[in-house]
């Protein structure tokens, strides 16, 4: 199991209180042992920007619908927000959260457990435009652009500036729950979350939900864009070749919120370790923690029922250890289709898809 994060200090506190990661463009992470209610608040809620924010004017907003479709569209803001809309809350976790926790280092934004967060959004479903544009029977894709542009931070970099733009397969853009969404816990979205209007993939890693949406493209081939291959992509090795792949699916996961990275506690005293644990595609159904480095684990508890593609916050009753010294704890939770977190971080995931049980080291002071 990889075990001891290298980059833990180093941090610098954004005045609304989210922690700096990278400046210009924004990529702001919670300081995840402020984790609370089952739902973030808007100003709590990590950004992860590749570009700058674009500055959209709702006035003269427009989102194209093209491709293959038998009428293409061009909607106003006005008209999405009278169209039906629908509510539904989705965690979003950034494909890269707990980069920090890679040995060796990786490069890209050194995310250490905030760059997750869970939100009630607002909108209209992807699949109310798609039918009113009409989908041809070809059609396998639908790729979603934003108005954000620019040059990549990792390489390999495109040759020039390039747009962020993102597929997601035909089958899954028809579900009712994805949305073009106008709103983010009953507001408006702030610019830094995508501004007039964002698609939002429940279940999916937050790379999926492309904000500043100004166009939808039906496409009847796999969309093959940098976004799709060359970044939040993986090597699939099941059939012998490796074959790049777009990341999809949020891994199961659980992640400790408290007690915090390095916190000192007092010896044998009752202590509630807390956290929460998300999947897409499944639900989460156990919760085990290890207060032993993985020697042993214990169950613990839920607080929040099942809601698919929502995270549940869990908790554990502990008496800290009468003996002092240092305790590695862990968190690690079971699906509904029985599988559980991974031993370790999978290499064909690159610098992504980080969900093995991360360590969480603590102090127990002498008595
Ligand atoms: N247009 C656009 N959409 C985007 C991105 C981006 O850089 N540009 N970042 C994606 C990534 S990688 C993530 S994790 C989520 C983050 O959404 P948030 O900033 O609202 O938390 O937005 C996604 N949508
Ligand atoms: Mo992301």
């Amino acid at each position: 199991m990889d075990m001891q994060p290298e980059n833990w200090s180093g941090t610098a506190v954004h005045p609304v209180g989210l922690v700096i990661r990278q400046k210009d463009p924004n990529n702001l992470e919670m300081p995840f042992d402020q984790l609370d209610g089952f739902i973030t608040p808007a100003e709590l809620f990590y950004i992860r920007s590749h570009f700058p924010t674009p500055q959209l004017d709702p006035a003269t907003y427009r989102l194209a619908i093209a491709g293959a479709v038998r009428s293409e569209l061009r909607l106003s803001y006005a008209d999405i927000r009278t169209m039906p809309s629908r509510t539904c809350i989705a965690t979003l976790e950034c494909a890269g959260n707990g980069r920090v926790f890679l040995s060796p280092p990786a490069p890209g934004a050194q995310w250490q457990l905030g760059a997750v967060g869970n939100a009630e959004w607002t909108g209209v479903p992807l699949s109310v435009v798609l039918e009113r544009a009409g989908l041809a029977d070809d059609v396998c894709e639908i790729v979603l652009e934003g108005a954000d542009r620019g040059i990549p931070k990792e390489e390999p970099k495109p040759p020039g500036p390039i747009s962020y733009v993102r597929s997601i397969p035909r089958t899954r853009a028809i579900e009712s729950d994805v949305l073009i969404a106008y709103q983010m816990n009953g507001r408006d979205l702030t610019p830094d979350h995508g501004y007039p209007l964002r698609a939002i993939v429940p279940g999916h890693y937050g790379m999926a939900s492309v904000k500043w949406l100004t166009s939808i493209v039906a496409t009847t081939r796999s969309f093959q864009g940098y976004w799709q291959t060359s970044d939040y992509a993986y090597w699939d090795n099941s059939a012998g070749t490796p074959i790049r792949r777009p990341l999809a699916e949020m891994k199961l996961k659980s992640q400790i919120a408290r007690p915090r990275m390095y916190e000192i506690l007092q010896p044998d005293r009752p202590y509630t370790i807390f956290g929460a644990a998300w999947a897409g595609g499944t639900d989460v159904a156990e919760i085990w923690i290890s207060l032993d480095g993985g020697a042993s684990w214990v169950q613990g508890d839920f607080l929040d029922p099942i809601n698919r593609n929502a995270w549940r916050r869990w908790k554990y009753d502990w008496i800290t250890p009468t003996r002092p010294g240092r305790y590695t704890l862990l968190a690690r939770a079971r699906g509904a289709d029985q599988r559980t977190q991974p031993d370790g971080h999978n290499p064909n995931f690159g610098s992504y898809v980080i969900d093995h049980p991360l360590p969480i080291e603590v102090f127990v002071n002498a008595p």
